[in-house]
């Protein structure tokens, strides 16, 4: 049996009982152990309900007129965005739209916003949106994380990927706008996403999940020797794919050390099955562990292929010099890195165990002086469903049990000892979350600053937490008070679909602007061709006819803009460009002709712009949609539209 295939290799009874059980699961219980967490969530379980607001040992209420001491970056699931919250209020403070289409800023509508759609898909995927509108309308956002300098956020970028349309998108944090998005040739699906800690991001790291035959031509069906998962390090300074790596398996989740030498990630059907029994087969999948200096070698010695564009290595079998994998038990989940830069920890998911690596152990690893499980530190038994781990600083680790709808605490020292063989049970506490709950989030805990105060556990469903809105139920985020020894529930809070994953950075690492640069990049485009027809933004107001082609270029200035009416004819490709010239912090405009479906956001300084066919004749009116004056109401002109 070559090393990664053997996974009772060293030792032991706590290794033994999790075997147990993930064999048992191999035997008959997947269905049965996940229908159990299916049938909890359905069936409503009847749960000690908790008083609301229980005291913590911090003070949460943000009282009216007060900031929040923590900006949390909020997943949005399938529903494509993301949402920026104030902790410990957990209060929305604003809705970033990235994959969606959104009504009130135009997102998926504006010039702006489309090229950012656009401009990062393949050629087959532009090809295939042609007579659909151009860009896709839905995504599936799961792993926000912040660009780091040194091992904490450095608030210049966070990276959120789509796992439905196998996309990679950054957010500026200075504007809060997506600026780049771009889809990963050669993948299929990207699940998991963490960024690189140390020095800098530095890479994005995005986890193919599903296999898929390379090329994916429709000649294949059966042949799972044909389908690869795939790897993506991505540059996240010029959002360019750098390399790809074949892997065995499918990635699930994925993180970074603070060393600047390692990504991992947990890789479930090691069996490499296309059907849920073939993927259930074994009792065990792998930690796939990735040594980023052997790749960039291999990368630069020009080893492997390029794939439309890419070069991709081959990282796939036994003893390979750039990917390791290290036997765990069947179906892990999550995968966190401890603040403390050493542990980090991969969630049994299927089994009631977690495993503890020590990352200083993987350069012996690959200079095969150990065998995988030798990285294995600890792997103590939690409870049922452990999906994902968030850290206090102190210490301590927080594992969402899934099944058990519990939060387990932990101590990562008594765990070790405890694997050593000495008699000690590093569970603190297990605490009732309501319920189902899936990533959780200390505050700063993905950090070198980890400062132990909050957690946040978002859990899948809500059943009886809030009045009843009909079948279709809001989730349920918990803040957990985390600073004393005792974890305390302090808030409830329903979220729409889907929070998956979250990130809280102090307030003190992000500094927004409150009004655009005029030399932004992202209205550049605009600027550009004002210039072209001679146009000074700031200041005219005109309509330039190039042939078919109409440029409508306004200002806009609470309460009117700079043309009360404009002619154009049917048939036309209008393009109309509106600059807000106040430069007054919250005064944004929008702007929205009636019945042709248009609508945008021009916040201060801003040109935002937008292209239709003016192919329905008469007069209409435009008005600005987002409440700028007392005036307001009257902020509005027409648009006639000349029969052809
Ligand atoms: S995954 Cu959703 S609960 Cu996409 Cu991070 Cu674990
Ligand atoms: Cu401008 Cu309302």
């Amino acid at each position: 049996m070559t090393d990664r295939n053997d996974f009772r290799l060293n030792r032991r009874q706590l290794l033994g009982s999790s075997v147990a059980v993930a064999a048992g699961v191999g035997a008959v219980a997947p269905r049965a152990l996940l229908g159990a967490g299916a049938g909890l969530a359905a069936g409503g379980i009847a749960a000690p309900a908790l008083a609301q607001g229980t005291p913590g040992n911090q003070e949460y209420v943000v009282h009216p007129g007060e900031l929040d001491e923590y900006y949390v970056l909020l997943s949005g699931g399938h529903s494509g965005e993301v949402r920026i919250m104030g902790l410990p209020s957990m209060r929305e403070l604003i809705r970033v739209p990235i994959f969606n289409r959104e009504s009130a800023t135009g997102w998926g509508l504006t010039n702006e916003s489309r090229k950012v759609l656009t401009e990062g898909l393949t050629p087959e995927t532009v090809e295939f949106l042609k007579d659909k509108g151009g860009v896709y309308t839905n995504g599936d956002a799961h792993h926000p994380h912040p660009s780091f300098t040194d091992g904490t956020y450095d608030g210049r970028y966070f990276f959120i990927n789509d796992k439905a349309n196998t996309r990679v998108a950054r957010v500026r944090l200075d504007v809060m706008k997506c600026d780049k998005i771009i889809e990963l040739p050669n993948q299929h699906t990207v699940h998991g996403l963490r960024v690189q800690k140390y020095p800098r991001t530095g890479y994005v790291f995005a986890n193919g999940e599903d296999g898929v035959p390379l090329p994916n031509d429709g000649s294949v069906l059966d042949d799972p020797k044909q389908y690869f998962s795939i790897f993506s390090a991505i540059d996240g300074d010029t959002m360019e794919v750098a390399w790809q790596i074949k892997v065995d398996g499918n990635l699930d989740n994925v993180d970074a050390d603070y060393q600047g030498k390692y990504a991992f990630a947990t890789c479930y059907n090691s069996e490499g099955g296309v059907t849920l029994e073939e993927m259930m087969e074994k009792d065990q999948d792998w930690l796939a562990v990735f040594d980023l200096k052997a790749i960039e070698a291999a990368v630069k010695a020009g080893e492997g292929e390029v794939r439309n564009g890419v070069r991709v290595l081959d990282g796939t079998g036994d003893k390979n010099r750039l990917v390791r994998y290290i036997p765990v038990a069947n179906g892990p989940h999550g995968i966190n890195t401890a603040p403390d830069g050493i542990h980090i920890v991969a969630n049994g998911k299927l089994s009631p165990t977690v495993t503890v690596f020590d990352v200083r152990k993987f350069d012996d690893l690959f200079a095969d002086k150990i065998q995988g499980r030798d990285c294995v530190v600890a792997e103590p038994e939690l409870g049922l469903g452990p999906l994902h781990t968030a850290y206090d600083g102190r210490g301590n680790a927080y594992t969402t049990l899934f099944i058990d709808s519990q939060i387990c605490k932990w101590n990562i020292e008594d765990a070790i000892r405890a694997y050593k063989g000495e008699q000690v049970d590093p569970i603190r506490q297990k605490l009732d979350v309501h319920y189902q709950p899936g990533h959780n989030h200390t505050s700063m805990g993905q950090t070198k600053e980890a400062d132990g105060k909050w957690l946040i556990s978002l859990n899948k469903f809500s059943k009886d937490r809030f009045l009843n809105v009909g079948p279709l139920k809001p989730e349920c985020d918990q803040l957990i008070d985390i600073s004393g020894d005792e974890m305390k529930i302090v808030h409830d809070n329903p979220t729409f679909a889907e929070p998956h994953d979250a990130t809280i950075v102090h307030a003190s690492k992000i500094n927004p602007v409150s009004v655009w640069d005029r030399n932004d990049p992202f209205f550049a485009d605009a600027v550009a061709q004002a210039k072209a027809d001679n146009i000074d933004l700031m200041v005219d107001s005109e309509v330039i006819r190039d042939g078919n082609k109409v440029r409508v270029y306004m200002t806009s200035s609470a309460p009117i803009f700079g043309l009360d009416s404009f002619t154009v004819k049917q048939g036309d490709e209008v393009t109309v460009y509106v600059t807000n010239i106040d430069d007054v912090e919250d005064l944004t405009h929008g702007f929205s002709i009636i019945n042709y479906g248009i609508n945008m956001e021009v916040a201060p300084q801003a040109t935002a712009s937008v292209t239709f066919k003016a192919d329905r004749p008469g007069v209409y009116w435009y008005y600005c949609s987002w409440f700028c004056h007392a005036m307001h109401m009257e902020m509005k002109g027409r648009m006639l539209v000349e029969k052809a």
